[in-house]
């Protein structure tokens, strides 16, 4: 009796082995490249985002977040990639976001990292996704040099590289500009790249650069460099800032009569400029691959989407934060599972990716090819810089 009693158990336990083998097996194929393709099964996955939501410059991660959102809940709608996207704020201090990425790195469940916001926060960011093989991609970091930190950063933002020749080009071909001042952040990774290129093309173009004058993030005093400034008689003045101390820079130096037309970079491309400084603002030229007003049927849908969801109109920050989450969906969708370096490798490979800024493709570092617009803020409105 007991050896018949031994012999079933032996002869359930094999088959008790039999099929959790079959089952494990089973469950390990299912997350294999390509499966959830064939299968028609949605590729789920976990998104971490790194956002400035709080502090002097909230309103850049707000639209950014905003821009997640809405593109987070049209592609879950669809249902080819269902996306769960846990957010932490930053506050645009490095020291902040890398400490909140390191948490969402930490968390195995997460396949790639959205943001930071600030060049100044992925350049201490960016390196340890990077150690970490988790994917980063920023959507408003445009300082030199980030995608090259390593092969898992990426950005879907238009380089200050890009957009400051561009602007600086056609203020001079407009205004016959020759002499130009420059005024920049000296304190920050983007503002200083900003800086970087403001002096190469100003002597690419062999402008006369009368005086370079620095400032610091916060400061509420610019009456030293402004007044420096007025004497030495520009036709334009290069102003590389994020838009807090832009805004105010510009207002200040409206006061003190000085009327000459500002180029900013990305920092300044933000509705917040036109906030702060109201009419002092006007005058202000930015590239950008932003324009609201463009006549595009997707640029129109997502204001008019963007506006129902968020009651204001969306800006650069929020188009390109869009694009980007649809960039990450198409990525997954392609790789088939939510694994890290199939991810990786899945964003290397997008190209011709239709999104509301146009047509997206990374160049070989994880870098951005794409043509800016110029435009210039007139009676309180950006417009088209003709
Ligand atoms: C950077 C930027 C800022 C304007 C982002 C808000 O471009 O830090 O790179």
């Amino acid at each position: 009796m007991r050896k018949i009693l031994n012999k079933s158990f032996l002869l359930f336990t094999v088959l008790l082995l039999v099929i959790l083998t079959a089952c494990s097996n089973n469950s390990e194929t299912s997350g294999k490249k390509g499966d959830a393709k064939e299968s028609g099964k949605a590729v789920e996955a976990k998104i971490g985002v790194v956002s400035y939501l709080t502090g002097p410059g909230a309103a850049y991660g707000e639209a950014i977040t905003n821009g997640f959102n809405l593109a987070k809940k049209e592609i879950n709608a669809k249902g080819d990639v269902k996306i769960d996207l846990v957010v932490e704020d930053s506050a645009g201090k490095q020291e902040q976001a890398l400490s909140a990425a390191q948490k969402l790195m930490s968390d195995d469940s997460i396949v790639a990292l959205l943001g930071p916001t600030l060049s100044t926060e992925m350049n201490v960011v960016g390196p340890e996704a990077d150690l970490n093989g988790i994917p980063i991609m920023g959507t408003s970091t445009t300082a030199e040099g980030i995608p090259q930190i390593g092969d898992y950063v990426f950005r879907n933002s238009l380089p200050e590289a890009l957009a400051i020749p561009a602007a600086v080009k056609k203020a001079v071909d407009k205004y016959k500009v020759k002499k130009v001042a420059i005024l920049y952040g000296n304190d920050d990774v983007f503002t200083k790249s900003g800086y970087d290129t403001m002096k190469k093309t100003a002597e690419k173009m062999k402008l006369d650069v009368v005086t370079t004058e620095t400032f610091q993030k916060g400061q509420a005093d610019y009456n030293a460099q402004l007044t420096k400034i007025k004497g030495l008689q520009p036709d334009l003045i290069l102003c590389s800032a994020l838009y807090n101390e832009g805004a105010v820079i510009m207002d200040q130096a409206r006061k003190l009569g000085i009327d000459v037309p500002f180029v900013g970079g990305n920092g300044f491309n933000s509705p917040q400029v036109i906030q702060i400084a109201g009419q002092a603002a006007d005058g202000l030229i930015v590239a950008t691959p932003w324009f609201g007003d463009k006549q595009d049927p997707k640029v129109q849908e997502f204001v008019k989407k963007y506006e129902s969801e968020y009651g204001k109109k969306p800006d650069q920050f929020a188009a390109q934060a869009y694009d980007a989450l649809y960039i990450m969906a198409e990525a997954l969708k392609n790789a088939g599972e939510a694994d890290r370096d199939a991810l990786r490798d899945s964003l290397a490979e997008i190209k011709d990716f239709p999104g509301i800024l146009g047509k997206f493709s990374f160049d070989k570092d994880g870098d951005v090819v794409m043509d800016p617009t110029v435009l210039i803020i007139k009676d309180g409105k950006f417009q088209i810089f003709e």
